[in-house]
């Protein structure tokens, strides 16, 4: 297995392209969680993934699993709950940007434990993908993601963490600490330049390297502008290419889906964070968490020389 995912994945209910949440309008239910949209994206670029997670013995765990599933991970993992539903977020988009909002408190995942890891052992992957959001949902998932990348309990795998604050679920005064120390107990580290000034106040990249000092790789995303990758060879910068926004919800996981398929295929870091920005802003232009995404070898193929532009 290329990569092993795991955290929350709720029922997505958003409305149908030109709708809003209102009475009105007729929805579509898609799954949605950030850890298995890198898995679904990375899928997509050609790799092998699994997404662990637990979800309600309901209809909408159903759709969740059949869907992830259909996009091509492996979904043997996932832990159905009898006593517990599955989560459930609707989006509401306005010109403002998308609104979402969540019912997920005693959802299944959020009683995922360091109980339910005897179950992933069997499962080696090159890499565990995790996000801040899991040690958010509650305290058994915040001390299953501090177990995950202080005890290494999947063994050589390499860590990967996005921050991904959810300011929903907790205040940035209680998440800085919390994140910080997990992003420092990983090896590579996916965070928003506006995020890090959030949670920690450092006003730019290089400010939160000097703070996230320990992990081998950091990629600081500063949306529309550039992402910055720290290597220990040092540090490389890529320009975003201007898009035009329909949903932002998911870029930051279709980022991360690309720079990870760069590091499983062995490219360097200006090719990792081109694959980023090019997943992101296929994900941008798309009403849905996730969109269509050719092989990463093709994608690599299109890149032109000299400036590093996004086709
Ligand atoms: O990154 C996209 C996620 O925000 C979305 O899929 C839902 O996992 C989610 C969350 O907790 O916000």
């Amino acid at each position: 297995m290329d990569l092993l995912a795991i955290g929350e994945t709720m029922v997505m209910v958003t409305p149908r392209p030109g709708g809003r949440l209102d009475a009105h309008s007729s929805f579509l239910l898609r799954p949605g969680g950030a850890e298995s949209n890198v898995a679904a994206l990375l899928s997509a670029l050609g790799h092998r993934t699994a997404w662990a997670g637990a979800v309600g013995n309901d209809p909408l765990g159903d759709i969740v699993v059949n869907s992830l599933r259909e996009r091509g991970v492996e979904v043997g993992l996932v832990r159905r709950d009898a006593e517990r539903p599955t989560a459930v977020y609707f989006k509401d988009p306005g010109p403002e940007g998308t609104k979402v909002y969540y019912y997920r408190s005693g959802s299944a995942a959020a009683a995922m434990s360091t109980a339910d890891l005897a179950a992933w052992t069997g499962c080696p992957a090159r890499v565990v993908h995790l996000t801040g959001i899991t040690a958010a949902i509650s305290p058994q998932g915040r001390e299953l993601t501090h177990h995950l990348l202080a005890g290494r309990p999947l063994g050589t795998a390499l860590a990967s963490f996005d921050v991904n604050h959810r300011p929903a679920l907790w205040s940035a005064a209680d998440a800085a600490p919390v994140l910080l120390d997990l992003a420092q107990r990983s090896d590579i580290v996916f965070v928003g330049r506006d995020e890090a000034e959030t949670l920690w106040g450092t006003p730019d990249a290089g400010s939160v390297r000097k703070l996230i000092d320990r992990p081998g790789h950091l990629i600081v995303k500063d949306a529309a502008v550039e992402a910055v990758g720290f290597t220990p060879d040092g540090e490389c910068r890529v320009p975003a290419t201007p898009v035009e926004v329909v949903d932002a919800v998911g870029a930051g996981d279709a980022f991360a889906a690309g720079w990870l398929s760069g590091l499983l295929d062995g490219r360097d870091e200006t090719t990792r964070l081109r694959l980023g920005h090019f997943a992101a802003s296929r994900v941008l232009r798309s009403p849905s968490d996730l969109a269509e995404l050719p092989r990463a070898a093709e994608v690599v193929a299109g890149f032109t020389a000299g400036p590093a532009t996004v086709p």
